[in-house]
């Protein structure tokens, strides 16, 4: 399989499926187009025709999408377990899922993601209470749960959170209680820290993207 993905400093879509593939286990080639050139989108339109990243090809097939392509991957290896196993949590574990993909819009505008800054003293108050719906959700489920992750393991909604909890790092967003312990986790995380890692080395930047 092949994942397209954008600059790991800025493409937070990219690494959600990029993370999961990693702690998953799942063996992929990269290819990583360069954010914010003259020729992106016709770069990216050569894997999917959204002009968007990331891309998964799988013996010739596309899928685009981030959350089709954990989907996708949630089918061909059900073994994996990267959806909770009970239905009814299941179908909570999609409803967070497309929340993230469609919702968030101020704290994904105001708290751009990237890998790369840190910075003190920052107002995020236009996000408040986006910031105040995902400490929500987070701390209902691992109430249920009890941990270390949203549903116990590791599972494609806490891959829809890694970047969330990237954000929260970058601009200082304060974490406390459980909420602290799963923002520890996560960040602990071999792929999360590969990931971070290797958006470090890149010597090419990009303006923010949501
Ligand atoms: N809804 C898409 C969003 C994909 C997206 O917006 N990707 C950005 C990078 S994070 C992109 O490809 N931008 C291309 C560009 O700005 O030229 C998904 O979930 O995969």
């Amino acid at each position: 399989m092949k994942l397209i993905i954008g600059n790991k400093s800025v493409s937070s879509w990219s690494m959600r499926p990029w993370v999961c593939m990693r702690h998953f286990g799942i063996s992929f080639d990269e290819i990583l187009v360069k954010l914010d050139l003259p020729d992106t989108t016709l770069e990216i339109l050569k894997y999917s025709p959204t002009g968007k990243v990331p891309a998964l090809e799988d013996q010739g097939f596309w899928i685009w999408e981030s959350v089709a392509i954990m989907e996708y991957l949630h089918e061909k290896y059900p073994e994996k377990k990267m959806y909770p196993v009970e239905i009814k949590t299941r179908a909570r574990a999609r409803s967070l899922v497309m929340e993230m993909h469609a919702g968030f819009a101020k704290m994904r505008d105001i708290l751009s993601f990237n890998a790369r800054k840190q910075h003190k003293n920052f107002d995020f108050s236009g996000a408040a209470e986006d910031i105040a719906r995902v400490k929500t959700i987070w701390t209902q489920c691992l109430q249920e749960s009890k941990g270390p992750f949203l549903f116990g393991e590791f599972t494609i909604v806490d891959a829809m959170f890694v970047p969330v909890v990237g954000r929260f790092q970058t601009y200082g967003v304060p974490v406390e209680g459980a909420v602290k312990d799963y923002y520890e986790a996560i960040l602990a995380l071999p792929a999360v820290k590969a990931w971070y890692h290797e958006a470090s080395l890149e010597n090419f930047v990009a303006t923010n993207h949501l």
